[in-house]
C-alpha cells in the first residue's frame, strides 16, 4: 500500500488538491483518512467550553488512534473510523467501516507534525498558499458554510490559527518531499504528483 501524507495550513486547499489527484490516479481504490475525523472527543465539556478549545494544536488530535488505523490498513485490516461533527465539536458516536485499498491519503493541517505518523508515509506533500489567501478562504468557508460571523473568524485567526500555524504547521513543511503551490493554477504540480504516485504504484505491485 502506498501511503501519502498531505498537509498545509487552513484554507490552503488540501481537499481540492486531494480531489484533483483522485481524478487522475490509475487505481481502483484510494482511501482518504482526514484528520478532521480524529479530533479528541471531550464529552464532559459543555458546548461553549468545547467551542473555546484550540483545534489547531497537535494535542487536539487523537494521533494514537490515527496511527493505529493507518497501521491496520497497511496490515490489510479494516478499521472503524469515528465520525466527528464540527457543529457540536464532538464525535457523533457513529462509525464508518473503511476497507484497505491500494492507496491511502492521510490529509490534514497537522499530519506532518507527528513523528510516528511521518514514518508511515511513502510520500509527504505540503500544499502552500499565502496566508492572506488562506485567511480569505477561511472567512468565506466559515461564514458561508459553518455559520460563524466575521468577527469570530478574525478573532480566532489572530489568537489561535495564526500562532499555531507559525509554531507547528509552517515548520512541518520541512518534512515534505514536495511542496504544491495552490494559489492559482497548479495543474503542472498535480501532474507531477500523480505521475510520481502512478510510478510508485507500478513498483509496489
Ligand atoms: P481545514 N475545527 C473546527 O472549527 N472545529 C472543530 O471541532 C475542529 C476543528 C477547525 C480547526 C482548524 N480550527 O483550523 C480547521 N478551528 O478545522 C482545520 N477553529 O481544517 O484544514 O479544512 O481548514
Ligand atoms: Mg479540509
Amino acid at each position: 500500500m502506498l501511503v501519502i501524507g498531505i498537509a498545509g495550513g487552513t484554507g490552503s486547499g488540501k481537499t481540492t488538491v486531494v480531489n484533483k489527484i483522485m481524478q487522475q490516479l490509475n487505481v481502483e481504490g484510494v482511501n482518504i483518512l482526514s484528520q478532521d475525523n480524529y479530533y479528541h472527543d471531550n464529552p464532559n465539556l459543555t458546548l461553549s467550553e468545547r467551542e473555546a478549545l484550540n483545534y489547531d494544536h497537535p494535542k487536539s488530535i487523537d494521533f494514537e488512534l490515527m496511527l493505529q488505523h493507518v497501521k491496520a490498513l497497511k496490515n490489510n485490516e479494516s478499521i472503524e473510523q469515528p465520525i466527528y461533527s464540527f457543529v457540536t465539536h464532538s464525535r457523533t458516536g457513529d462509525h464508518v467501516t473503511v476497507e484497505p485499498k491500494n492507496v491511502l491519503i492521510v490529509e490534514g493541517i497537522l499530519v506532518l507534525t507527528n513523528k510516528e505518523l511521518l514514518k508511515e508515509f511513502n510520500l509527504k506533500v505540503f500544499v502552500h498558499a499565502d496566508s492572506d489567501e488562506r485567511l480569505i478562504r477561511r472567512i468565506r468557508r466559515d461564514t458561508q458554510e459553518r455559520g460563524r460571523d466575521l468577527q469570530e473568524v478574525l478573532h480566532r485567526y489572530q489568537t489561535t490559527l495564526k500562532p499555531m500555524h507559525q509554531e507547528f504547521i509552517e515548520p512541518s513543511k520541512n518534512e515534505a518531499d514536495l511542496i504544491v503551490p495552490n494559489m492559482k493554477q497548479n495543474s503542472v504540480a498535480i501532474d507531477f504528483l500523480t505521475t510520481v504516485i502512478n510510478n510508485s504504484l507500478k513498483k509496489v505491485h
